[in-house]
């Protein structure tokens, strides 16, 4: 995720960190690398212009002056200011005290509404709720289809409409719906592909008045760039809006757009998608996300998503396991399956502070497979005592696995280190579960 701007960044902290002291010339050097560094990311201008202007004040003050490590308070300051950028504070849904709770999700083309309401809707039930789904872009079936399939995937109902041409009415009917069967709530998909932009809001608005939705979140294509956020933009001002999602995160987008959008529409952004899959949906935590861009890693979302994977059961095992010395190659390779659920492992990688870029190239799937395809070539006993494989087993091992001995002999020390590592950890609380070092 916006991997350029990450490593500009990165390079001018770098080098102002070791610096003792901070002259204004340092200073203006390094906000000006900064400024150049986000225009090449796409970030607004005016937005670009008024984040320099805040770190340059606070750097050439008294915080930075005083501090014992004024290169480390510089990279505090740009943290600081990068999550006042994404919006400050984590923004929650909105919901009624009386449900069903009515979201709506607009905005331009192709920006990944559809997907998101599926996404948003699993979400949603993972955490409690039981949510409706509701396709009110009925100028074209195929967009109705789509959601009804997504739903299914997601063993969410779709709402059945019993009139489809006016998709006010519809989504009307189907809040009534929802209040019969007490779903809530209820997430509607709005059209994306009208005449023109013009009778999409058009259309947006009427909606947004007939509902009174608790919450109009724009879908925008991270990948658009400035174009997203013009369009929000127009949104917000012709629609109304309460937040924003933005999509395709995990593609090449230079990051303008999610570092312009709460800026330019004065409204937080609420979650992220980060791939085509319905569970590649996040909620947004601007600090978190600053930490990310600035290559800091991310390790809270980490855990999260650990905790989503792995059901408390089998964590409490294995952390007993680890605390009495039996913790295995079979439980190794448990961790690993469990791990390819959490999703692909370059991704979680961006969430671990400190791994420099070099080695995150290094992190691909393809190594969890010879490591699989390895420790599954094993007999039972050398899984649980891998102690025992010499120099014959290794030979048997890697022609099995179509590993080389070599790679044997590499997991064999990954794991070992691993339960060095875990073995330290296991005294402490949640990082325990988690299996990063063998990355
Ligand atoms: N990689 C990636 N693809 C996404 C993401 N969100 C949506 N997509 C893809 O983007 C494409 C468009 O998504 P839709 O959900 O159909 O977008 P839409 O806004 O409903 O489109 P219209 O209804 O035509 O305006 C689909 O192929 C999705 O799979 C994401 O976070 N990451
Ligand atoms: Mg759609």
């Amino acid at each position: 995720m916006f991997e350029a701007l990450t490593d500009n960044i990165r390079s001018v902290l770098r080098k102002i960190s070791g610096r003792g002291r901070l002259s204004e010339k340092d200073v203006a050097e390094a906000c000006r690398e900064l400024r150049l560094a986000l225009l090449q990311a796409d970030v607004n201008y005016q937005v670009a212009r008024e984040f320099i202007r805040h770190i340059e004040q606070r750097a050439v003050g008294q915080e930075v002056a005083e501090s014992l490590t004024p290169g480390q308070q510089f990279g505090k300051i740009v943290h600081e200011e990068m999550t006042a950028l994404l919006g400050g504070e984590s923004a929650s849904l909105r919901y009624r005290s009386k449900p069903p709770s009515v979201f709506m999700l607009v905005g331009p083309q192709g920006g990944g509404k559809t997907t998101t309401c599926a996404k948003l809707a699993l979400h949603l039930k993972h955490h409690g709720q039981h949510p409706l789904l509701v396709g009110a872009d009925v100028k074209r079936p195929a967009a109705i289809e789509q959601l009804r399939v997504l739903a299914g995937q997601a063993e969410i109902p779709a709402f059945e409409a019993s009139q489809t041409d006016d998709g006010t009415a519809l989504a009307r009917e189907a809040v009534s719906f929802a209040a019969g069967k007490g779903l809530t709530p209820v997430i509607i998909d709005t059209a994306g592909r009208l005449h023109s932009d013009d009778e999409m809001m058009q259309e947006a608005s009427n909606m947004k008045d007939a509902l009174a939705p608790d919450e109009v979140l724009l879908v925008v294509d991270a990948m658009t760039g400035q174009d997203a956020v013009n369009m929000g933009k127009q949104f917000q001002e012709r629609v109304g809006l309460t937040g924003c999602i933005v999509t395709k995160l995990d593609g090449d987008a230079r990051g303008g757009a999610a570092l312009s959008l709460r800026h330019v529409t004065g409204q937080p952004i609420k979650f992220a998608g980060t791939g085509e899959h319905l569970g590649d949906l996040e909620p947004f935590h601007p600090d978190r996300m600053a930490s990310r861009i600035l290559g800091m890693g991310d390790v809270l979302t980490l855990i999260e998503k650990a905790e989503e994977a792995w059901d408390e059961k089998q964590a409490k095992r294995t952390e007993k396991r680890l605390r009495t010395g039996q913790f295995n190659l079979a439980d190794f390779l448990e961790q690993m399956e469990k791990m390819t659920h959490m999703g692909p492992i370059e991704r979680l990688a961006e969430l671990i502070p400190g791994l420099p870029s070099g080695l995150r190239a290094q992190v691909d799937e393809s190594a969890v497979k010879v490591a699989k395809a390895v420790i599954e070539s094993m007999t039972r006993g050398e899984r649980e005592n891998p102690e025992i494989i010499d120099g014959s087993r290794k030979k048997r091992i890697a022609h099995g696995s179509g590993a080389n001995v070599q790679q044997v002999n590499q997991l064999l020390r990954q794991f070992a280190q691993m339960k060095t590592m875990l073995r330290g950890l296991s005294a402490g609380k949640r990082p325990a579960r988690l299996p990063i070092r063998w990355l």
